[in-house]
């Protein structure tokens, strides 16, 4: 069993984030100083089998908006530095998962180029103290840093906490799939490269 492990640290004047990420798994340990957003970046490594260690600190006091994307960048960072560490994946997954009334949708394709389609209406602006607009800031650096075309869909549901928490278990097992390794290393595109 390979054990595909990427330590990636970034520090700037707004935010302070160590993380260590391993797609074929481990324990999951998570502190971003927001609550809920630790809550769904649990649920999406827990239910994607991966191994995690964030520790994210930023300047909350202005707007959680610098953490939340910076979070999503240095995933993105480790997800692509694992690409070119421990060679090629299977490109491709689609996940759907509901949570009671929610229905949310993941497409994947780690193909090297960035690109997010992202549709979801989230019914309350708030979940506990977290915004849900928040959400798509980091959505959109997860694939520009990874490099990978993500379109996420929260088809329908009544409650944002349900639907933000689908929508990341949806992109925790979509992440597990489409990072697998593929067989022989063999590149994945009729072109040869990605
Ligand atoms: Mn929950």
């Amino acid at each position: 069993m390979s054990s595909r492990e990427i330590a990636v640290q970034r520090k700037t004047k707004e935010t302070d984030i160590s993380l260590t990420l391993n797609l074929d798994g481990g324990t999951i340990d998570i502190s971003t100083g927001l609550p809920f957003f630790d809550h769904i970046l649990t649920a999406m490594t827990f239910h994607g089998e991966i191994g995690v260690n964030l520790k994210a600190r930023g300047d909350l006091e202005v707007d959680p908006h610098h953490l939340v994307e910076d979070t999503g960048l240095v995933l993105g960072t480790a997800l692509g530095q694992t690409v070119t560490t421990y060679g090629a994946v299977k490109r491709f997954a689609h996940t759907v998962i509901p949570m009671d009334e929610a229905l949310s949708e993941i497409t994947l394709d780690v193909c090297g180029r960035p690109y997010l389609v992202y549709d979801a209406d989230y019914p309350q602006e708030y979940s506990g103290q977290f915004q849900m607009a928040l959400l798509k800031e980091f959505f959109a650096a997860l694939s520009n840093a990874a490099e990978m075309t993500i379109h996420a869909n929260c088809r329908y549901g009544d409650n944002s906490h349900h639907m933000a928490e689908s929508l990341f278990k949806a992109l925790g097992k979509a992440i597990k799939i489409s990072y697998n390794l593929t067989s022989s290393e063999k590149i994945m595109s009729t072109k040869g490269r990605l």
